[in-house]
């Protein structure tokens, strides 16, 4: 047997002991879906920005049309994209277990378009529009009759369409932190899938399970900083993983 599947037979066993599992994911869980992780990078007309310049508010001061057509340019590439078996998988898992957490770093929808429900997102939502003055919700069908680079906003006369995320520099949403900071001191199993362990607060919420005790299971076929913690490293794709320790759990009756 090898070492993988050895790992996904013990982390399936611990599943099922478990009695509250916390998963965090990153841009990764999505790549399988055919949308480049936030670091990987960008092709064509963006290869020459990195992400994390464009995600700032001063960028979006500085140059919105710029902003707004990155971001327009990225959700048509999540309209095209399906959830993936990853996805599929935490759906199931969510099933499986006593209490289940799932919080998102992703701003693509591909959890909830998967069926998972109770989705906690950290970053915020790409296919959300708000006005970048009083972050009041812009509708699609204003955005469609008042076409723009970006649009003007529906609020406020100085105020623009801006995408419904988080940006760096940003603070998180109030609610999605508490959600997420109760899962951390809770969990006793936290998952870390398809994310580089960079970005914080978020990068924090696996070390923090960790020094409470929880078992810690990284899916990522690259290391992080959180490798050290984990009990278990599954080098392997999520779409891949995921169906396999569920599978297991099922064969453990
Ligand atoms: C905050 C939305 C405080 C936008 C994102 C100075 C000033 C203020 C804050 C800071 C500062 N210096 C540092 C900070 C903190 C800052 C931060 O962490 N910076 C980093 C760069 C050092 N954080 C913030 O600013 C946060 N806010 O701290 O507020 C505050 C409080 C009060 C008042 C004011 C401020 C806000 C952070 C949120 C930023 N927004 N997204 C958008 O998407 O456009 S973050 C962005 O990164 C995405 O959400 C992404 O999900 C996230 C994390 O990246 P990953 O998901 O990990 O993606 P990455 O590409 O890095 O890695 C992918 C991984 O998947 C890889 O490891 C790869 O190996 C793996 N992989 C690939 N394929 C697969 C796979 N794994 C599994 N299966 C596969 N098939």
């Amino acid at each position: 047997m090898t070492e993988t599947a050895r790992n996904i037979e013990a982390i399936a066993a611990r599943v099922k002991q478990a009695s509250h599992v916390m998963v965090m994911t990153g841009s990764g869980i999505s790549a399988e879906s055919g949308i480049p992780t936030f670091r990987e990078a960008q092709t064509g007309l963006w290869e020459k920005f990195r992400p994390e310049d464009l995600a700032t508010p001063e960028a979006f001061e500085r140059d919105p049309e710029t902003v707004w057509k990155w971001y327009e340019w990225r959700r048509d590439l999540v309209g095209k994209a399906a959830p993936n078996p990853g996805h599929g998988a935490l759906v199931t898992l969510a099933e499986r277990v006593p209490l289940f957490s799932l919080i998102t770093q992703n701003v693509d929808g591909l959890h909830q378009r998967a069926g998972s429900t109770g989705v906690v997102e950290l970053h915020g939502s790409i296919i959300r529009t708000i006005c970048s003055s009083t972050r009041r919700v812009i509708d699609r069908d204003w955005l469609d009759a008042n076409p723009g680079s970006p649009p003007r906003s529906p609020y406020d006369p100085h105020g623009l369409a801006r995408p419904g995320v988080v940006w760096f520099g940003e603070p998180l949403p109030a609610d999605a932190i508490d959600a997420a900071a109760l899962a951390v001191a809770t969990c006793d199993l936290f998952f870390s899938i398809g994310t580089s362990g960079l970005v914080e607060p978020a990068a924090s919420f696996g070390h923090a399970a960790a020094d409470r005790g929880a078992h810690v299971v990284e899916i990522n076929p690259a290391p992080t900083p959180l490798s050290p913690r984990a009990t278990w490293l599954l080098r392997e794709p999520a779409g891949d993983a995921l169906p396999r320790i569920v599978e297991a759990l099922d064969a453990l009756g």
